[in-house]
């Protein structure tokens, strides 16, 4: 299929956290339940461009390599520590594009914060990192097919 030359498509997209303390309910290997997910700015379903997700967490976890085929893209786990999550975004067929790879960075405690101390179990902490997916010379029906969705 014919590709656009002179036009990009730039989709974004955002990649956060949110993680809540479990306070009395803690335990050594679990002191946080988090949640990482990968969104649109306006919440929008991303299945018209997202066929699936990989999150590929810190090997202290089983199966670290988390694939998720539907809305909502995002995995729940509970653990002791931060680490950077990389996030493989696979899109659909007619992009033309294997996928994207983007990093975030999982935050257990607010700035200031020390890991161990003390925090309320009803206030999340949450963190957001913002991208654009920028498809170049898109395939000619994938544009319009995504600019007209
Ligand atoms: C650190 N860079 O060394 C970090 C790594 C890894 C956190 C943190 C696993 C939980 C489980 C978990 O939370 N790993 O055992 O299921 O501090």
């Amino acid at each position: 299929t014919r590709r656009l030359k002179d036009k990009e498509l730039v989709v974004p997209i955002i990649v956060g956290t949110v993680a809540f303390s479990l306070g009395k309910k803690a335990s050594e290997s679990s002191s946080h339940r988090w949640t990482v997910y990968l969104r649109s700015p306006n919440n929008e379903d991303l299945s018209y461009l997202v066929s699936q997700v990989r999150f590929d967490l810190h090997q202290t976890f089983q199966n670290p390599q988390r694939v998720v085929e539907s809305q909502p893209f995002e995995v729940t786990e509970h653990g002791w520590g931060e680490f950077d999550i990389i996030v493989h975004v696979y899109f659909t067929l007619d992009s033309g594009v294997r996928e994207a790879i983007l990093y975030h960075k999982l935050r257990l405690y607010e700035d200031g914060e020390q890991p161990g101390c003390k925090q309320d179990p009803k206030k999340p902490v949450v963190t957001e990192t913002f991208e654009e997916l920028v498809f170049s010379e898109p395939r000619v029906d994938f544009y319009q097919r995504i600019t007209h969705h």
